[in-house]
């Protein structure tokens, strides 16, 4: 995940935590695209993507 802030104003600090499944979340609700969120690359953000994110934060999340 590269650090800094995306096309939609979210900063990214290069962890994954709790938040950035709220973040793609958001994402997947609203419709939105952000290629940061979309982990699976393909080309949409959806819940899976969500899901994806919160298996690594449970992992390497701190
Ligand atoms: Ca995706």
């Amino acid at each position: 995940m590269d650090v800094g802030r995306d096309n939609l104003g979210n900063f990214y600090d290069g962890t994954i935590t709790p938040a950035d499944v709220v973040l793609a979340l958001k994402l997947a609700v609203t419709g939105e695209y952000d290629p940061i969120g979309d982990v699976n690359d393909d080309h949409q953000i959806s819940s899976l993507d969500a899901l994806t994110i919160l298996q690594a934060a449970a992992v390497g999340g701190n």
